[in-house]
C-alpha cells in the first residue's frame, strides 16, 4: 500500500498537495501538527502534516445524485452505506430505489458526521492559533531559563525573549551554557550589536550649530532643551541661544523663558517661517542654537507638515526625535515612522526613570536606523541627562542594570 506524507502551512494547502500529487480519490489517513526548524521546541514553524494513500478505499460520504424520477441514478455500494444502512437492510447491490426513510436516515447521519468534523476542525484551528507554550526549565536548562524569565521581567515581549534566547543558545558553546554570567554577557553583547549611538551634540566654537527637538506631546522636549542648554553653557562655557516655535500655548513660551532667564541665555519666539529666518540670523554668532518645538500627535499630518517647513527654514543641523520610555513599543514605532518625514536625524529617549521595565524599547532600538543621542532619567535640570552609550543601554533594556 502506498502511503505518503505531505507538509504545508495550513490544512487546506496540505490537502491541495495531496490532491495534486495523488488525485481526487486519495484517502487522508491522518492529519497532525508538527514543528520544523532548529530548536523546534522553542520557536519552530508550525506545519500541518497529512498522511494519505491512493490504495485505501474510503467510502464516499456524499449521496449519489438523484435521477429524473427522484431515485438515485446509481445505487450506492454497500461500502457507501456502511453505518448508514437502512433498518430494512436494503443494501443489496444493483440498481434499486432507496426508500424515503432510508434517504432521511442517511442525510441525518451525514449532517451529524459533518457537525463532528466541523467541531474537530474548529478545535484544530483554535489549537493552531494559540501561542506556543513558554519554554520550560527542563527544555532550556538552569541558566537559560533564568535568563528567559529575567527578560520577561524586564518587559521584553515573549516572542522577542524566545528569539534572543535561541540566538544565545545557538552561539554559546556547551561548556558556557551552565554559566549564567557568561550567558548574560553574551546576551548583552547580542543586544548591544543592534543598538546605534551617535554620541552627544558636537559643538565647535565659532561654528553655529542648530539642533531641534521634536516629538509627541509631553515627552520632555522643553525640559531636555533646558538640560542641554545648562550643560553646554554653564559647564562647557559655550555660547548658547534658544528658539521656540511652540506658540500654541502661552505656558510653553513662559516655561522656556524661565529656563532662559535662570541660565541667562538669549531667547527668540518664532511663529512664522519668515520670523524663523530672522531669528536664526540674529543668533548666527552663537556656538549652539537649541530649538524647542510644540508637541505633535504622530497622527496629525497637517501639524507635522508645518513643523517640517519650520525646520527647513531654520536649516537645522540635527533634529532629535524625543520619545518617552513609558510609551508602548507600538506607540514608539508609530511615532518614529510618522516623524521620519520631518527629517529626524537621531533619537533621544526620556523618562527612563519612570518605566517599570525598558524591554519595550528593544523593538525600536533593533529596527530604527537612527542613532541615539541622549537618555534622560528625571526632572532635574541639568543633572538628569547622559549621552547614550550602547553597552549601558543594552544592560538597561535587559534589566541587568538599574537606571537610578
Ligand atoms: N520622570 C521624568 N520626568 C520628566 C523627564 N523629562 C521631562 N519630564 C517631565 O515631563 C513633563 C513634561 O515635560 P516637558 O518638557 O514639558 O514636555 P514637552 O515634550 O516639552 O511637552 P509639550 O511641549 O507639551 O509637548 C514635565 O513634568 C517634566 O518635568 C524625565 O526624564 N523623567
Ligand atoms: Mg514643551
Amino acid at each position: 500500500m502506498e502511503v505518503k506524507t505531505y507538509r504545508a502551512g495550513s490544512l487546506q494547502e496540505a490537502l491541495q498537495l495531496v490532491r495534486t500529487d495523488m488525485g481526487p480519490d486519495a484517502a487522508v489517513l491522518q492529519t497532525r501538527e508538527v514543528r520544523e526548524g532548529l530548536f523546534h521546541w522553542l520557536s519552530g514553524t508550525r506545519r500541518i502534516e497529512v498522511t494519505a494513500s491512493c490504495s485505501v478505499n474510503v467510502p464516499s460520504r456524499f449521496p449519489p445524485p438523484l435521477d429524473d424520477t427522484g431515485e438515485f441514478a446509481a445505487a450506492p455500494s454497500s461500502a457507501d452505506w456502511t453505518g448508514a444502512a437502512c433498518e430494512d437492510g436494503n443494501t443489496e447491490d444493483g440498481p434499486t430505489s432507496v426508500p424515503a426513510h432510508c434517504d432521511t436516515d442517511y442525510r441525518a447521519k451525514f449532517r451529524d458526521d459533518l457537525r463532528d468534523e466541523l467541531s474537530d476542525l474548529h478545535s484544530m484551528v483554535e489549537q493552531l492559533s494559540r501561542p506556543p507554550a513558554a519554554p520550560s526549565h527542563g527544555q532550556l536548562g538552569e541558566s537559560l531559563f533564568q535568563l528567559f524569565t529575567e527578560l520577561i521581567d524586564a518587559e521584553v515581549s515573549e516572542e522577542l525573549a524566545r528569539d534572543l534566547i535561541d540566538r544565545v543558545q545557538l552561539e554559546a558553546g556547551n561548556e558556557e551554557r551552565d554559566d549564567p554570567e557568561l550567558m548574560r554577557s553574551r546576551l548583552a553583547r547580542l543586544v548591544e550589536a543592534d543598538i546605534t549611538c551617535g554620541g552627544p551634540i558636537r559643538v565647535v566654537p565659532g561654528q553655529s550649530r542648530l539642533v531641534a527637538l521634536v516629538g509627541p506631546t509631553g515627552v520632555g522636549k522643553t525640559t531636555t532643551i533646558a538640560k542641554l542648554a545648562a550643560s553646554f553653557h554653564l559647564r562647557e562655557r559655550h555660547r548658547v541661544g534658544l528658539i521656540t516655535v511652540d506658540t500654541y500655548r502661552i505656558a510653553a513660551v513662559d516655561q522656556l523663558r524661565t529656563y532662559a532667564d535662570i541660565i541667562d541665555l538669549p531667547m527668540e519666539v518664532v511663529s512664522t517661517p519668515r520670523e524663523m529666518r530672522a531669528a536664526v540670523a540674529r543668533m548666527a554668532d552663537l556656538d549652539l542654537i537649541l530649538m524647542d518645538t510644540a508637541g505633535r500627535s504622530p497622527s496629525d499630518e497637517v501639524r507635522l507638515r508645518e513643523l517640517k517647513s519650520m525646520l527647513n527654514e531654520a536649516h537645522a543641523d540635527e533634529v532629535h526625535l524625543v520619545l518617552s520610555s513609558v510609551t508602548s513599543a507600538a506607540g514608539m514605532r508609530k511615532a518614529a515612522e510618522r516623524f521620519a518625514d520631518v527629517g529626524v536625524t537621531s533619537l533621544l529617549l526620556t523618562k527612563l526613570d519612570e518605566a517599570t521595565g525598558l524591554g519595550n524599547l528593544l523593538p525600536l532600538l533593533r529596527q530604527s536606523k537612527l542613532p541615539l543621542s541622549y537618555l534622560t532619567n528625571g526632572q532635574n535640570v541639568p543633572d538628569d541627562i547622559a549621552g547614550a552609550e550602547r553597552g549601558r543601554l543594552a544592560r538597561l533594556v535587559l534589566g541587568m542594570e538599574s537606571i537610578n
